[in-house]
């Protein structure tokens, strides 16, 4: 587990006396930790620190197996594993070498066509990502943080024992976000078990309520972070989905307290169906780059108020 420190790739500086230029590191910590490791000031400051250069924090929040890594992996499979050939429109780059910036372990698993192990309690990765246009002159830093299920059910209320502090501590990171509009993508599945539309099982209640609570909960404790943050809601395993329907139309139906909190708030909340490609036990026979270029397409847009693509490249496209 690198914590990485001064004297890499990243932002540009001067060491000792050296006139030349150096690449200097800019953040202590990168990739993958356990949060009961991590000295509490070291990662609030090093959030700062990304909130100051820039950089946009997206969380995904969800339940155990709600789809939280798989969305980040199939985030970095569209970054790193497409046909550039074919879809040149952006380009990416990892801020830190690729083997301490958490991004090895996740294209390891996806070149073997392996969905990723559950993430541990207690287990963080933080991924910083720099997304450009083609057509355009500024580029838009990303940093991804995941999170597991597990400790993300301490924030809803489900796990009421914190006695190791994970909770309190992943709070105070999501409180850091303050400074700069993050991006908490509200991951919800589509049950597994659903045969048909419109029938709302156990598992549509739970997901609902628990989701409802954790943006509750921000609402009440910190009211300025539910004003300044962005909720995403993304349907996750939605090629699991017995009958194609609209995305709200699911939400509605199937989410109906994230619905009513979705649509009567569309300033800050966006709705997105994200599907990482075929998954059968845990394989992923097919990745499918479709869900991820539309995210990062509408990331583009929500950052600079620019379409990725220019108006002539869209008419003749
Ligand atoms: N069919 C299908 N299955 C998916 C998709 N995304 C994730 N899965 C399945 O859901 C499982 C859980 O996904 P993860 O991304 O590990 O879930 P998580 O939210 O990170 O779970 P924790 O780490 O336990 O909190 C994976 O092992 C896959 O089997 C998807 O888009 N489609
Ligand atoms: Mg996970």
């Amino acid at each position: 587990m690198p914590t990485v420190g001064q004297g890499g790739a990243g932002s540009t500086g001067t060491q000792g006396g050296n006139a030349t230029p150096q690449r200097v590191f800019k953040y202590k910590i990168v990739g993958n930790h356990l949060l009961d490791k991590l000295n509490e000031s070291d990662i609030l400051k090093d959030i700062a620190a990304r909130i100051q250069h820039g950089r946009r924090l997206i969380i995904p929040i969800g339940l155990p197996q709600a789809g939280k890594s798989m969305f980040i992996a199939s985030l970095i499979a569209y970054a790193f594993r497409r046909d550039v050939k074919e879809d040149n429109s952006c380009n990416f780059a990892h801020v830190f070498p690729r083997e301490h910036s958490g991004v090895k372990n996740i294209t390891d698993a996806l070149d073997k066509n392996d969905v990723l192990p559950s993430t541990r309690p207690n287990e963080i990765t933080i991924i910083d990502l720099d997304m450009k246009s083609r057509y355009r002159k500024r580029p838009i830093k990303i940093t991804l943080i995941d999170l597991s299920g597990e400790d993300i059910e301490r924030l809803t209320g489900k796990r009421a024992d914190d006695s190791d502090g994970t909770g309190a501590k992943i709070e105070k990171i999501l409180a850091a976000c303050i400074a700069r509009k993050a991006i908490f993508a509200i991951l919800t599945p589509v049950d597994a078990n659903m045969t048909e539309i419109g029938e709302v099982s156990e598992f549509d209640i739970n997901e609902d309520s628990e989701m409802r609570m954790f943006i509750n909960n921000i609402q009440t404790n910190n009211p300025q972070l539910y004003h300044l943050t962005k909720f995403l809601m993304v349907v996750t395993k939605w090629d699991t989905l017995p009958k194609r329907i609209d995305t709200a139309t699911y939400l509605k139906l199937h989410r109906n307290q994230l619905y009513n909190e979705y649509s009567s708030n569309s300033k800050s909340y966006g709705l997105i169906p994200y599907s990482v490609g075929n998954v059968v036990s845990n394989t992923i026979i097919n990745i499918i780059l479709r869900s991820p270029k539309n995210f990062w397409y509408t990331l583009y847009r929500w950052c600079t108020g620019k379409h990725v693509l220019p108006w002539w490249k869209r008419i003749f496209s």
